[in-house]
C-alpha cells in the first residue's frame, strides 16, 4: 500500500485541516437556511413548534415506533426517561459507554451499577447483569454501542417479574435494526442522540421513543416544566425542549440520511480493505443482515500481535493531524465521581478493562474522502511496519 501523508492530501493553503472523528454531516444547506428563514418569519422559535412536530413524526416513522419526543440533547432525554420510569436506588448500566449514560442517573441521585461487557460485541453482558442485581435495583439501561443492538431479549427476561424496568441508550443506533426490527421499539423506551457528531444531527438534540402513549405523555409534560395547558402545572419538570432551528437541522439531516449511510458504508468498507493484513489490527463487524448506520469505524489493536500499542498508534495519528479517539477509555468506573464513590469496582469488569485499552475510533462521514481513508490506512500500516 502506498503511504501517503494526510498532511499532503488534506492540505489547504499549506495548513492541514485536522481530520476529526465526529466531523458533522451537513445536509442541503439551502433547504436548511430556507427553513431557518421560515422560522424567523413565523416568529415561533421553540416550545413544540411545527418543525419539532415534523421532526418527531419523521423519527417515529424511521424507528417504527408510535411516539417520539425530541429533547435539547440525549443526556437530558436519558434523565427524563429514567425519571419517567421511576428509577431509584440502583440502575445497572455498562461501564463501557459514554459518560452521559451513567451521569444521567447519578445527576438525580440514582446509583449507576456498572456491569461488564461481552468482549466480542462490546455490549453489556447479561450474565453480569444477573450478578449485579440487588434489592435496590429498579432498572437496567442497555446501550447499543456503535449501533450494534445489545441482547434485548435476555435483558428483558432477566428483568421480568422482578419489578425492574428496562430502557435503552440508543444514542448510536438511529437507523439500525436488530433481528430485523428497528431499534427504537425495544424496552419501555429508547433514547437517540442527534448531537453534531452523530450521523444524523440537529446541532444538539436527542429523543425518547416509545410505543406507550402514557409514557410519551408523561415525558412530554416533564420536558416542559410539567405544564398541562396554560397556567397549570401537574408534575415536576425541567426544560428539555428542542428549539425550531435544531429541529430544522434535524429534518434537513434526515433528508440526507440515505446518502450519509452510503458514504459511511463506503468509508467503512475502504477502511476494512485498507487495514487488512496489518498484524494486530482488526476492524469491528456490522451484521450485513441488519440495517446499520456505519457511523463508527472502530478498530481494535491487539498488543500481543501488533508492533505498536493502541496509544502509540493514536499518538502517531494525532501527530499527522488525524484526530482518532480512544472511545470509551478508560470506562466510566475510572471517571469521577464513580472511581471515588465505588473504589475497586473495576476488578469484576475484566472485558471492559480489556476492550477500553484496545479500541481506536477513526474519522468517517461526509467530510472524509476515499483518498483520506486510504491515507489513514497507509499511516497505520507505516506506523506498524516501523514498530518494534
Ligand atoms: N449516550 C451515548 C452512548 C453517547 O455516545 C452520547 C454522546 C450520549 C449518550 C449523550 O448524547 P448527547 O447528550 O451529547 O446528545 C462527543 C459528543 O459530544 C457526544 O455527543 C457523543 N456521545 C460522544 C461519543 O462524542 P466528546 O467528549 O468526544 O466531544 P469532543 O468535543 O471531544 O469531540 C467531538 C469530536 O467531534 C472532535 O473530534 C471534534 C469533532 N467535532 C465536534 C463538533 C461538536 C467537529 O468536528 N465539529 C463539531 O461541530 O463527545
Amino acid at each position: 500500500m502506498k503511504n501517503v501523508s494526510c498532511k499532503e492530501t488534506a492540505s489547504i493553503g499549506g495548513l492541514p485541516p485536522p481530520l476529526h472523528v465526529g466531523g458533522p454531516n451537513i445536509g442541503d444547506r439551502k433547504k436548511f437556511l430556507a427553513r431557518v428563514n421560515d422560522i424567523l418569519d413565523r416568529r415561533w422559535l421553540s416550545n413544540n413548534g411545527i418543525y419539532v412536530q415534523e421532526f418527531e413524526k419523521k423519527i417515529a416513522e424511521i424507528a417504527g415506533v408510535e411516539h417520539a419526543v425530541v429533547m435539547c440533547n440525549a443526556t437530558v432525554a436519558l434523565e427524563i426517561a429514567a425519571r419517567a420510569l421511576d428509577f431509584q436506588g440502583e440502575v445497572i448500566v455498562p461501564s463501557y459507554t459514554f459518560i452521559a449514560t451513567a451521569h444521567a442517573l447519578q445527576w438525580q441521585g440514582i446509583q449507576p451499577v456498572f456491569a461488564d461487557i461481552d468482549p466480542e460485541t462490546h455490549n453489556i453482558n447479561p450474565d453480569d447483569i444477573r450478578k449485579k442485581i440487588t434489592k435496590k435495583t429498579t432498572g437496567i439501561i442497555g446501550v447499543h454501542l456503535w449501533g450494534r443492538g445489545c441482547q434485548v431479549e435476555e435483558i428483558e427476561s432477566i428483568a421480568k417479574g422482578k419489578g425492574i424496568r428496562v430502557m435503552y441508550d440508543a444514542s448510536h443506533a438511529f437507523g439500525c435494526s436488530m433481528g430485523g426490527k428497528m431499534i427504537g421499539g425495544f424496552g419501555e423506551c429508547e433514547v437517540f442522540s442527534f448531537h453534531a457528531t452523530k450521523f444524523i444531527n440537529s446541532l444538539e438534540g436527542g429523543a425518547v421513543v416509545t410505543n406507550s402513549y402514557e409514557l410519551a405523555e408523561k415525558i412530554r409534560l416533564m420536558r416542559n416544566f410539567g405544564f398541562k395547558g396554560y397556567d397549570n402545572v401537574v408534575c415536576p419538570g425541567i426544560n428539555g425542549k428542542m428549539n425550531e432551528v435544531c429541529a430544522a437541522m434535524g429534518i434537513t439531516s434526515l433528508e440526507a440520511m440515505d446518502g450519509i449511510i452510503k458514504v459511511n458504508r463506503a468509508n467503512y468498507e475502504a477502511y476494512r480493505k485498507g487495514l487488512t493484513g496489518i498484524p494486530g489490527v482488526s476492524v469491528i463487524d456490522y451484521d450485513p443482515i441488519e440495517k446499520n448506520n456505519y457511523q463508527y469505524v472502530v478498530i481494535e489493536v491487539d498488543e500481543g500481535a501488533c508492533t505498536r500499542s493502541r496509544d502509540e498508534l493514536v499518538n502517531f495519528l494525532h501527530a499527522e493531524n488525524i484526530i482518532a479517539r480512544k472511545y470509551f477509555w478508560p470506562g466510566c468506573h475510572h471517571m469521577e465521581p464513580y472511581r471515588t464513590l465505588q473504589p475497586g469496582i473495576g476488578i469484576g469488569l475484566t472485558a471492559t478493562e480489556l476492550v477500553a485499552k484496545r479500541v481506536i475510533v477513526l474519522p468517517t462521514g461526509q467530510g472524509i474522502s476515499a483518498v483520506q481513508v486510504s491515507s489513514i490506512c497507509g499511516l497505520i500500516a507505516k506506523a506498524v511496519s516501523s514498530g518494534r
